[in-house]
């Protein structure tokens, strides 16, 4: 054992912010905080750099369209062909050749029609929708660009009309110059959002390069600029013919299409970053099913569909771009029930939901756990998940993870070791030894009275220069940490965690780093290769030397990565979801007046529980409650023991 070290020998206080600082921050991965490159712990600290936008905030409300003249034409349009030709494709117009076929119209209060620079649209009042389209058919699947100019007020949105069966039936999906788009589609004149947002980075955009839709099936995708705005199922319009399509919101205004090109799907091109393909390195272990969802785009719904008897559901989405962060803006399930509330305070306790408001996920992906209590258990139908990007930048790809019926069995979960520290302790065959068995004796009398416990421990080994960079580190390396560890250990149905000797964070933007026993993100990002929240992570040496206290933080640190929250946070006002753990409350417990609740004033509440947010010796032999083993087994990193041959 060494030495007692200065920082113990300063007295609790210090020796509380340190524990404090663990734990808070080992559920508060998913907050924003100083580094740009990776949110960090969600001290409560005033200084957070990151503007604490929604994704809802930036959103307006959808406007449906009126959708047609409302005065009477002075022109009759030439009636659309009842036996159309089918176009073939490529099919290509510059709109400068009245040939091309798209019907010239005057009405009194609009009037469309070719001219050397392109068809142009001109509105002489507000409120207008007008849809022009080709003489023809056009096959059912197909990768469409239009070039066209908006004219001059914000608010006038033009696009294609696709799958168009007549005026009144047809998908369209426009643009705006406000950097708001719409995916619509009109039946029996009326209009049905499919999707809407605003796109940051298309605001003030009147020349639009390339509108995009691509169309497969009932898979809608739609582009501007070349970024994937949204992915949309939708099985209403099966084929039709193609057009352009304008609306006038506020007043006279003028539109030109300069450009169309229509080509089959495969000949498209796939803009970069708008689709990737995330990696479910094993096959889906027994007890679990794999879901892919592909690409949502800058602003899409993830549809994961439950069966009767699902227990959990692990979703994950991701960006190519590493430093874009994702929103959650809705969440619902198959009742149509909103699990999610934007104005959530983090401080009342009554109704679980997915993801703090204004706390996105790490950069770069956003990981959501399903149930939260058993209060939700999950029912069988769609859960809806509504994402958006801050940037405007798309997500390329997202999966569930969805554990299916286990039987009442026990549990194991398998756990990967990574020894970044090389003090002796770890590293010797005898530490190793020591360390497995000090876990196990911890795994049961935590998880064993709850039919669960640790399976298969593997331990692993940084290299030199692993180790020379990450023994000691700080919180912008976590990522390159938990990369390393799995390339070394894979990523597969097992807990990563890396054991290094020192870890700092900083916890406010102008502050200092400070280390810590370690974090876990909040749930974590299992399974897939490219998760960017993907371990746990225990410093030793603020241990001193104390083999329990590293397995009961391994421990710690698993359960939050599981899902699990701190039953009663530092503050004694936030609290978990669940109604079986006992909660501490600053405002019966704080005896002190320090606005903290500690281990000690929390003694005769929840100080024993595993999940209490600080260690002491009333955590000497920690318990769960059923609800929270209930979560626990629910996760899909939880298995039943296998059978030995
Ligand atoms: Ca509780
Ligand atoms: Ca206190
Ligand atoms: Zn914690």
């Amino acid at each position: 054992m060494p030495a007692a070290k200065p920082h113990r020998a300063a007295g609790a206080a210090y020796w509380r912010w340190l524990r404090a600082a663990n734990l808070l921050l080992a559920c508060m991965l998913v907050a924003c905080g100083g580094d740009p490159s990776r949110p960090a712990a969600n001290k409560p600290a005033p200084t957070a750099t990151r503007k604490p936008v929604v994704a809802t905030a930036t959103r307006r409300a959808t406007r449906m369209p009126s959708h047609t003249p409302t005065a009477a034409p002075t022109v009759t349009p030439p009636p659309t062909s009842t036996s159309s030709p089918v176009a073939l494709l490529p099919f290509i117009d510059d709109f400068k050749n009245a040939g091309s076929g798209l019907p010239e119209e005057t009405y009194q209060n609009l009037k469309s029609y070719y001219s050397n620079s392109g068809f142009k649209i001109d509105f002489f009042e507000a409120n207008l929708l007008q849809m022009a389209q080709y003489p023809r058919s056009f096959p059912a699947d197909f990768s469409a660009r239009l070039r066209l100019k908006l004219g001059t007020d914000l608010s006038t949105s033009a696009g294609l009309a696709f799958r168009v069966k007549d005026q009144d039936n047809y998908y369209a999906f426009l643009v705006n110059g406000g950097g708001d788009f719409w995916l619509l589609e009109i039946i029996g004149g009326d209009a049905e959002t499919l999707q809407s947002a605003e796109i940051e980075q298309l605001q003030s955009a009147f020349e639009i390069e390339e509108l995009r839709v691509d169309v497969q099936g009932s898979e809608l995708r739609v582009y501007a600029q070349d970024i994937l705005l949204t992915v949309v199922q939708d099985d209403t319009f099966a084929n039709g013919g193609i057009g352009v399509v304008g609306w006038s919101e506020k007043g006279a205004d003028n539109l030109r299409f300069a450009q169309l090109d229509v080509v089959e799907p495969a000949q498209r091109s796939v803009p970069a970053g708008s689709q990737c393909t995330l990696t479910l390195d094993d096959s889906a272990q027994p007890g679990t099913r794999q879901v892919r969802l592909g690409a949502l785009g800058a602003d899409g719904t993830a549809n994961v569909l439950i069966e009767p008897g699902d227990e959990s559901i692990l979703f994950i989405a991701h960006t190519a771009n590493p430093l874009e962060v994702i929103y959650l803006s809705a969440a619902t399930d198959p009742a149509g029930t909103e699990l999610y509330n934007p104005n959530y305070d983090g401080i009342q306790n009554d109704l679980a939901q997915p993801l703090l408001p204004a706390l996105p996920s790490a950069a770069g992906e956003l990981t959501l756990f399903l149930p939260l209590a058993p209060a939700q258990a999950l029912q069988p139908g769609f859960y809806k998940f509504s994402l958006s990007t801050e940037g405007g930048e798309p997500i390329c790809d997202a999966v569930a993870i969805v554990r299916i019926e286990s039987a009442p069995v026990r549990q194991v979960i398998d756990m990967n070791l990574w020894l970044v520290s090389d003090a002796p302790q770890l590293t010797t065959a005898p530490g190793r030894q020591l360390l497995e068995e000090t876990l196990r004796q911890s795994a049961q009398t935590i998880l064993e009275p709850h039919g669960l416990s640790i399976g298969a421990v593997q331990f692993g080994e940084a290299n030199a220069a692993q180790r020379a960079r990450l023994q000691r580190m700080g919180d912008a390396q976590y990522e390159e940490l938990c990369s390393a560890l799995k390339a070394d250990m894979g990523s597969g149905y097992k807990m990563n965690v890396a054991l290094v000797d020192e870890y700092r964070i900083q916890f406010t933007a102008a502050g200092t780093e400070e280390p810590v026993l370690g974090l876990a993100p909040q749930p974590g990002t299992a399974i897939i290769t490219e998760g960017r929240n993907s371990c746990a992570v225990v410093a030793w040496e603020l241990m001193d030397g104390d083999m329990q206290e590293l397995v009961a933080t391994i421990i710690h640190e698993s359960a939050h990565f599981l899902g699990l929250a701190h039953t009663t946070d530092e503050d004694g006002l936030s609290f978990d979801y669940l109604s079986d753990t006992p909660q501490c409350s600053a405002s019966s417990a704080d005896a002190d007046g320090d606005k903290t609740v500690d281990v000690v004033e929390c003694a005769p509440f929840d100080a024993n529980n595993l999940m209490f947010w600080q260690s002491g010796r009333q955590q000497a032999s920690v318990n769960l409650t059923a609800q929270q083993s209930w979560l626990l087994r629910r996760h899909p990193l939880f298995h039943p023991v296998p059978q030995t041959p």
